[in-house]
């Protein structure tokens, strides 16, 4: 193909009820159709290969994210809340916010972490098998972060039902104003309001890691206001993308018996049993970039100013790049997936995110013989998480 053929166009809604039930049903299509191809529902421009959504997203000066990276480009359309400086921002402003946060989440503020948050598992994850049947995403996939992530940002207690729904609403509105978004946006100014007061300095404790990115506003790395957004960031980031990783390791541990068995038998499987949950059911599917000039591509342009969706749960399933794809395989290498995204963007709270799904596997693969489903479990829907509302589960 010339490099200046039209791209392919398709039909094809990522936000239409029958995706967002099944995106996986719709990948292989995105990916076949060529390497990008315009979306004619929205205008823009999607990657559904890894190669393609890789390169993207290692080329954040041509793909840049200060144009909002959700479906709205923020240089034509207002966004619904002050931009983000770390998601939402190009270097020089991202180096500065993310040197900030990269510290206030360093390796040694994780590691001190460790053992409540391990301890917590092993406690919740005992309670839930003296109970036997459970919600794996009320009682455990929701349950142990919002005991957990909460105390080590220093939100206080009260209020605290607003996290959920806060994040319900930012990530919804990474896609169209569709009926999800108005819905989660029902409350939106009330949970609004208490996100933003809880992100003040004088909310939050005084040893967690909301403390630890206010002292770069005394050390002159950030303003004040600055250091509040990047509180909002984490708890804008911090909860349901690590309760969905969560939800979505149960519903691939109780469908996979023999991955299962395999931990069982090998506990120090967790770590790469995690990495190959967030390939094979990556909780945040989509995000987008925007193009600063002309990109050619192996065999393909996109114009300047062009919104691009990276579709990172198709790219983490290609075939081109992954084998057997479609196959969940705890020991298979599937570092260099997506799900957290790649380069200067990549997910700054990796770290403590690995550390709750870590602490979760080796809680349940330490004390738990069985997992079984023990009812249909019901999908949760949104314009870019994928993930559970409920799976009913038996634990012997
Ligand atoms: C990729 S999840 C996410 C990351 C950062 C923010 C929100 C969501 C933010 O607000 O900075």
């Amino acid at each position: 193909m010339a490099s200046n053929a039209p791209l392919p166009v398709s039909a094809i809604d990522p936000y239409s009820p029958e995706y967002l039930a099944d995106p996986y049903s719709f990948h292989e299509a995105l990916r076949e159709a060529g390497p990008a191809v315009w979306l004619s529902t929205y205008d823009v421009v999607l990657m559904a290969r890894y190669a393609e959504v890789r390169a993207a997203l290692e080329d954040p000066a041509t793909f840049c994210s200060s144009r909002g990276v959700g479906l709205s480009d923020f240089a034509k359309e207002e966004p619904w809340r002050p931009p983000s400086i770390i998601l939402e921002a190009d270097p020089p402003l991202h180096t500065r916010s993310r040197a900030v946060l990269s510290d206030a989440l360093s390796k040694v503020s994780i590691a001190s972490l460790a053992p409540a948050f391990e301890a917590r598992a092993e406690q919740l994850v005992g309670d839930l098998l003296e109970r036997g049947s459970i919600d794996g995403i009320k009682d455990l996939a929701e349950a142990f972060p919002l005991s957990v992530f909460p105390d080590a940002v220093g939100v206080v207690e009260e209020g605290r039902e607003n996290l959920l729904p806060y994040g319900d609403m930012a990530f919804n509105a990474f896609g169209p104003r569709n009926a999800l978004f108005e819905k989660s946006f029902e409350n939106a100014q009330m949970v609004a309001e208490w996100i933003a007061t809880q992100c003040e300095r004088q909310h939050l404790s005084d040893d967690g890691i909301g403390a630890a990115i206010y002292a770069h506003a005394d050390r002159g790395d950030v303003s004040p206001a600055e250091a509040g957004l990047l509180v909002r960031s984490l708890l804008t980031a911090g909860l349901d993308t690590t309760i969905f990783s969560i939800g979505a390791t149960l519903f691939c541990l109780a469908h996979h018996p023999d991955q299962w068995e395999k931990l069982k038998t090998e506990p120090r499987l967790a770590r790469s049993a995690f990495t190959e949950v967030l390939r094979f059911l990556s909780p945040a599917q989509n995000f987008y970039r925007t193009t600063t000039c002309l990109y050619r591509g192996d065999g393909f342009e996109i114009p300047a100013d062009t919104k691009v969706l990276l579709c990172l749960g198709a790219a983490n399933r290609d075939p081109r790049h992954w084998d057997a794809p479609d196959h969940f395989d705890i020991s298979r290498r599937a570092t260099g997936h997506v799900g957290f995204g790649y380069g200067i963007h990549a997910c700054v709270g990796q770290q403590i995110a690995r550390l709750e799904g870590e602490a979760v596997i080796k809680a349940l693969a330490s004390r738990v013989a069985t997992i079984e489903l023990a009812g249909e479990p019901v999908r949760r829907i949104n314009n870019t998480l994928y993930g559970y509302d409920s799976i009913p589960l038996r634990l012997t």
